[in-house]
């Protein structure tokens, strides 16, 4: 099969503002088995370079491809855009195969076929195994019934297969990278960079994340065979920025100290970021200098700053004495912390934006990067907030970065104006000044200097748009009526039964290890 698949293009600020990308690992993920079972396989990376929606239409018409495989990381965010894809490409590609995969299609399969006639299957959850299995199962004419995790349309209906069986073996697949020309794309600072994935998962249980159900359970790729791939990355194509998709990377302190010490045994100049937990990086105090040798130079620590009740609400399970010990283990190792400060919960009130800003400046993190908590179906804290009243109802802004849902005690303009005020203050405390222009340390002055360039024009960037293009909704639906009923119930996206080995993965084997519907 002549396989085309394409990222397309997203304006979010975590495309947009940095002025320079990292490759889409989700799609060199699904491609590299790809290639490996003998398809010929290309990437029309859109968002590299924020392709207009015709040029990509010409692109890929150009290139007759018997199936276009279509996905984006922003993936709730990018879907108003892969639904105009969608239909412009079907326009010039009429008999070719429209496959479309990630988070937000997992979740929302049925609304995405019956909104997308153009559409002939979704893959849900993981994409390796299931992608592969149904671009054998197109030229051989297997039934699709037969493979697990997707969904497509059966006498006219939405209809789905059985969870697939989780990857147990993440060692099993590799990733693409032949299908990237690694001078396109940087990060950091213009650092040549990859995402990479050590492993998929998160043991904890925040009642609002949207990935931890995703991947099911936390599985993890081999040290050694990881830190070798990261090794050649940097040697075979001078790949120098490592950043880790991993959720919780270090939730096994025995094979995280493992992977650090593969990862100096190759002996690479790396810069690397991750996001860790801070009570995980308390409990590494002893290894932390292992951290830095290995190339971490900052770390993303998810952080919630509300009132206890909502803190229990999340479940979050997060610490306040561990937050703040973490920040300090981390400056005295010289690894910069950049701490997220989450906003938009219902019981908020101005006095807990004054009280999170005192709480920052105790904290005294290198870096903040704010957030609006953004409920997605799939999770319990949609569940909780189902009642709440919609004031966003355009999708492109459902990224974390834009307030989704009505405060009871806040209107929308005063949290925005908090929050810029607190961003602005926290960001040029002398202190932060200094260590962003005088930090006597070469690395982490690098790493604040560019954080403060994107985040100047972030900063302006949001204003601009909130004034212009932003616009709320005083008599939008209840949260429950928007996106449809919960689906907490389906939140792990993959079957983790035992008895299902992906080894082999053939559809016969799936037919025959099928979970009961
Ligand atoms: C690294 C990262 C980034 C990086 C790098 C992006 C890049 N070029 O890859 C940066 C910092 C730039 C970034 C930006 C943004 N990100 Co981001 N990011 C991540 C992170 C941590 C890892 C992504 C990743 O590589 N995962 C590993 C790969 C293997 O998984 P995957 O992409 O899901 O792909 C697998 C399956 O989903 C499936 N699949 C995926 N696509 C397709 C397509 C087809 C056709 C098929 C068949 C299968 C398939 O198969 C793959 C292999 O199993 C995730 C969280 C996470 N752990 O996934 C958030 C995440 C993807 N980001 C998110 C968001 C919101 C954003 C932004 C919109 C934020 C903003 N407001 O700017 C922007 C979007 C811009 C962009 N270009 O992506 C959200 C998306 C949530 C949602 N439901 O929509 C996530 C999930 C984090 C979260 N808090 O929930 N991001
Ligand atoms: S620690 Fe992070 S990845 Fe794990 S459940 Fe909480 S928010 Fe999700």
């Amino acid at each position: 099969m002549k396989i085309l698949i394409l990222n397309p293009p997203h304006q979010a600020i975590g495309s947009r503002m940095p002025g320079e990308m990292l490759p889409p690992l989700g799609l060199l993920a699904i491609g590299g088995p790809l290639i490996d079972d003998g398809h010929e396989v290309s990437l029309l990376d859109a968002d590299v370079d924020n392709l207009a929606l015709e040029a990509i239409v010409r692109a890929a018409a150009a290139h007759e491809p018997d199936a276009v495989l279509i996905g984006h990381n922003g993936s709730t965010s990018a879907h108003p855009t892969v639904v105009r894809l969608f239909k412009l490409l079907r326009r010039v590609l009429p008999d070719a195969w429209f496959v479309y995969g990630g988070v937000f299609p997992t979740y929302h399969w049925r609304e995405c076929l019956e909104e997308m006639p153009q559409v002939d299957v979704i893959v849900r959850g993981e994409g390796e195994e299931t992608t592969r299995l149904l671009m054998r199962a197109i030229p051989e004419h297997t039934p699709f019934e037969t493979i697990a995790g997707l969904a497509f349309r059966r006498a006219g209906s939405a209809h789905a297969t059985p969870p697939a069986p989780m990857i147990r073996n993440l060692d099993d697949y590799r990733v693409g990278w032949e299908l990237i020309d690694h001078s396109r794309y940087s990060y950091y600072g213009g650092k040549r960079g990859v995402v990479v994935q050590f492993s998929r998962g998160c043991p904890h249980l925040c009642s609002y994340c949207g990935q931890r159900g995703y991947w099911t359970r936390w599985r993890h790729r081999d040290p050694k065979a990881f830190a070798a791939e990261l090794g050649r990355l940097y040697r075979d194509h001078g790949v120098t920025m490592i950043s880790f998709a991993d959720e919780n990377p270090t939730t096994s302190k025995k094979i995280w100290r493992e992977l650090l010490k593969e990862i100096i045994a190759q002996n690479c100049k790396f810069t690397m970021i991750a996001t860790l937990r801070a009570s995980d990086i308390v409990r590494d105090a002893d290894i932390l200098h292992l951290y830095r040798k290995a190339g971490f130079e900052r770390f993303l620590i998810g952080m919630e700053h509300s009132d206890p009740e909502t803190l229990v609400k999340v479940r979050k399970g997060s610490v306040i004495k561990d937050d703040r010990e973490a920040i300090r283990l981390l400056r005295r190792h010289g690894i910069l912390s950049l701490c997220t400060a989450v906003f938009g919960f219902n019981e908020e009130k101005d006095r807990d934006y004054w009280r999170i800003f005192r709480q920052l400046l105790v904290y005294d993190p290198d870096q903040i990067i704010t957030l609006f908590v953004t409920p997605h179906r799939w999770t319990p804290f949609f569940n909780q907030e189902k009642d709440r009243k919609v004031i966003q109802m355009d999708q492109r802004w459902w990224d974390y970065k834009h307030q989704v849902l009505a405060n009871r005690y806040v209107p929308a303009w005063r949290s925005f104006v908090w929050v810029k005020l607190i961003e602005v203050a926290i960001q040029t405390r002398p202190k932060a000044l200094f260590r962003t222009y005088l930090h006597p340390d070469t690395a982490s002055r690098h790493g604040m200097r560019w954080y403060a360039r994107i985040g100047r024009k972030v900063w302006l960037h949001e204003i601009w748009e909130f004034l212009t293009v932003v616009r709320f909704t005083r008599s939008g639906p209840k949260l429950a009526d928007f996106w449809g009923t919960p689906q907490t119930g389906g939140e792990e996206a993959l079957s983790a039964r035992k008895d299902i080995a992906r080894e082999g993965g053939t559809a016969q084997t799936l037919i025959e290890n099928r979970p009961a519907a």
